[in-house]
């Protein structure tokens, strides 16, 4: 028997099929294991339940949805995605943008202590909860879209922002540690740090740092909440913007041992206006994730999407579930419903209450592909 390098191999044919065999069951047994081996029982079952649920069904999610919607803040039990179909995402989406600076609320002005209300609330109703993190840039004192380049490099050990880097994460820790469920448990929480980094808009981008610095910084980030502040109750996502082909998906992946959940964000509209053209796209880049994620052995997830206002009334059941329902992502989170914004733009990712896409929502939501809060509290995700 030859091997890959031309050689003879002695092994005898028997061993060569028992080991093998051990390689077989080891991956197999692997397969279903968070990337953080001492993760907390919840946040094991989260990932091997959201593993095995892969291709079965789709949690939907909204970012912020219990916050606020187009017209209303901070209306106890309220919810856009409630308002339209009676019941409330299967998934939440919230940021913790300037927890790093101390404020009391986020860059959008939600308040740490609704965020944490909420997020209690949403995993005692059996949903997920996946955080974000728009910090801002450590080197300038300026947003996370203050994209001058340096600031990864800085923020690693022997850089001159490591300090204050720690000072960030530390509170990010705080606010980790502090999410309990009925039970004193800590709640599992999918962290999606770094998120679009093949784009060049946030500081941590793909023309603000490179390859080996981004990985260094999402690997240094998790080893230091997980070991330095013994957080065991996070799952990790890895998440580009749109891309052209798994080497662009790959190449800041920061590796198998720190990464869960793999995805990517894409929005209708730019250059990707027309339904047909946005379809061709979102399809041939949810064939690229399916098949990454089953040869790694990570969870699928769009982790944000959207087409802002809604134009196109059964965009839901003509754009959306067409393309997601032959595709194995877990979860898609719709971005925020902010509603009218001043000097601007309405922005909303999801229907609120008799607007015009309202009735195909409710239509794509009897199709049984995609899950709200009734599908996933009948799942039992936790255990
Ligand atoms: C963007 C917009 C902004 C917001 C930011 C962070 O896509 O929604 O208004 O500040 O996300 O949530």
């Amino acid at each position: 028997m030859k091997n890959s390098f031309g050689k003879r191999c002695d092994m005898k044919p028997g061993l060569l099929a028992f080991i093998l065999l051990l390689s077989f069951v080891r991956l197999s047994l692997h397969a279903q294991e968070c990337a953080d081996p001492m993760a907390t029982k919840e946040t094991k079952a989260l990932f091997k339940n959201l593993y095995s649920l892969t291709g079965k069904t789709i949690f939907f999610g909204h970012q912020d949805d219990p916050c606020y919607g187009v017209g209303w803040k901070y209306i106890p039990g309220r919810s856009d995605v409630k308002d339209v179909t009676g019941q409330y995402p299967a998934l939440y989406g919230f940021d913790l943008g300037r927890i790093e600076l101390g404020w009391p609320h986020n860059l959008d002005s939600v308040p740490f202590e609704k965020t944490k209300q909420f997020i209690e609330e949403a995993y005692a109703r059996g949903g997920v909860i996946t955080l974000s993190w728009h910090l801002n840039n450590p080197l300038t004192g300026g947003t996370a879209w203050d994209n001058k380049p340096g600031a990864a490099a800085a923020v690693l050990p022997g850089g001159s922002k490591n300090e204050l880097y720690i000072t960030w994460l530390d509170r990010v820790a705080a606010f980790l540690s502090s999410l309990k469920g009925k039970r004193g448990e800590d709640i599992p929480v999918v962290l999606r740090l770094f998120h679009e980094l093949n784009g060049a808009w946030f500081w941590w981008g793909k023309d603000q740092c490179t390859p080996d610095e981004i990985k260094q910084l999402w690997r240094y980030t998790a080893r230091y909440l997980q070991k330095n502040k013994n957080l065991h109750n996070l799952l990790y996502a890895y998440n580009t913007d749109k891309f052209n082909d798994p080497a662009e998906y790959m190449e800041r992946y920061p590796g198998d041992d720190v990464i869960d959940i793999m995805g990517f964000d894409i929005y209708q509209g730019n250059a990707l206006k027309e339904n047909a053209v946005f379809m061709n796209f979102f399809n041939r880049d949810l064939n690229m994730l399916d098949s990454i994620a089953v040869s790694r052995r990570k969870i699928p997830a769009l982790t944000e999407f959207g087409y802002n206002t809604i134009p196109d009334p059964s965009w839901w059941t003509t754009v959306f579930l067409p393309v997601v329902e032959s595709h194995r992502i877990v979860y898609a989170l719709a971005w925020r419903n902010a509603g009218g914004k001043p000097g601007g733009q309405a922005e909303y990712y999801v229907p609120y209450k008799n607007s015009s896409s309202s009735a195909d929502f409710n239509k794509m939501m009897q199709s049984g592909k995609i899950s709200l809060e009734a599908g996933i509290s009948s799942k039992n995700i936790y255990q």
